[in-house]
């Protein structure tokens, strides 16, 4: 049967004192357990290389340019997609895309698959943004990515990985809250998800929310993406108290059951790897999921009106 190991490889805080360098660091640390484990892919978080910082309010337009990369591989990335391509091990990395596009300077909230030859596969650039663009005063951080960040122009797409083993759609924090996200991935033939995610412990809108629900949230979102579509579903975070700023853990790989296979338990740096039967999915996508057997799209228009 095809098969792929995979890891995720979670990251632990990263305070706004941490170098890029540093970060690189600890991401090919994590390359290199993973490699020990026989993984071929691995999915670093979302906004990998500094602290989350739209949690913060920047008035000096230089100061927010300091969290954005223009080129990728960037000097301070280049020791990692170099140690990648060595190792033959393909990744998702997600980061802050500042580019010059028809004249005018954009910035995206991106990430991008490099295939195991250190090639660049496919870029995403974040669709759904949470959060607000004004500041807000009152509460203890802010989630600004409204105001950082434009919505993404890419659309979802997927890519054929591994010598075309895999087809693999790829997406960010956010979005994975989204069902629309997974079905149209799911519709362009997608086997697997990836995604990283940043996600604060507490709902700063909604104070009364607890800890504990928030991951249920975060769970309940992936393991119905993974079942109602039938794919490998692969969810990293960055986790733990940045500057005394809580991101919850959970990294987890959900098969295409809805089953989770593997689960971080820390909020540090940390590796899972899980060996992913690719056509697992396939009896699901075949039976209840079968799309052009059972789907009813002209009983769906409102959802793209709407
Ligand atoms: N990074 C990101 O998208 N985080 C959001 C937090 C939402 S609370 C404003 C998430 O959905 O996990």
């Amino acid at each position: 049967s095809r098969r792929l190991k995979v890891s995720s490889a979670q990251l632990g805080p990263i305070n706004l004192a941490d170098s890029r360098a540093s970060v690189v660091k600890r991401m090919m640390e994590m390359l290199k357990e993973a490699d020990s484990r026989g993984s071929k892919f691995i999915v670093f978080p979302e906004l990998a290389l500094t602290t989350f910082f739209p949690r913060y309010w920047m008035e000096d337009p230089n100061e927010v340019e300091k969290y954005f990369e223009s080129q990728m591989p960037s000097p301070d990335t280049l020791p990692l997609f170099e140690l990648a391509r060595e190792k033959g091990i393909g990744f998702y990395l997600g980061y802050a895309e500042r580019t010059e596009e028809e004249g005018s300077t954009h910035h995206f909230n991106t990430s991008i698959l490099v295939g195991p030859d250190g090639r660049l596969i496919g870029k995403y650039r974040k669709v759904h943004l949470p959060g607000h663009d004004e500041h807000r005063p009152t509460v203890p951080y802010q989630h600004l990515e409204k105001k950082y960040f434009e919505v993404g122009n890419l659309g979802f797409n997927v890519w054929k990985m591994f010598k075309d083993e895999v087809i693999v759609g790829q997406c960010i924090c956010n979005d994975r809250r989204w069902p629309e996200t997974f079905r149209v991935m799911a519709l362009k033939g997608a086997e697997m998800v990836v995604l990283g995610y940043n996600t604060p412990s507490d709902n700063v809108y909604a104070p009364h929310e607890p800890p504990y629900l928030r991951v249920f949230h975060h769970m309940l979102s992936l393991q119905a993406a993974a079942y109602q579509n039938g794919i490998w579903v692969v969810a990293t975070a960055k986790a733990g108290k940045e500057d005394g700023f809580w991101l919850h853990g959970g990294s987890v790989i959900v098969a295409p059951t809805g089953e989770i296979v593997a689960k971080g338990t820390t909020e540090e740096d940390e590796v899972i790897s899980y060996d992913c039967d690719l056509g697992l999915g396939e009896y699901i996508r075949n039976t209840t999921f079968n799309f052009a057997k059972h789907r009813r799209p002209e009983h769906y228009k409102l959802i793209s009106e709407r």
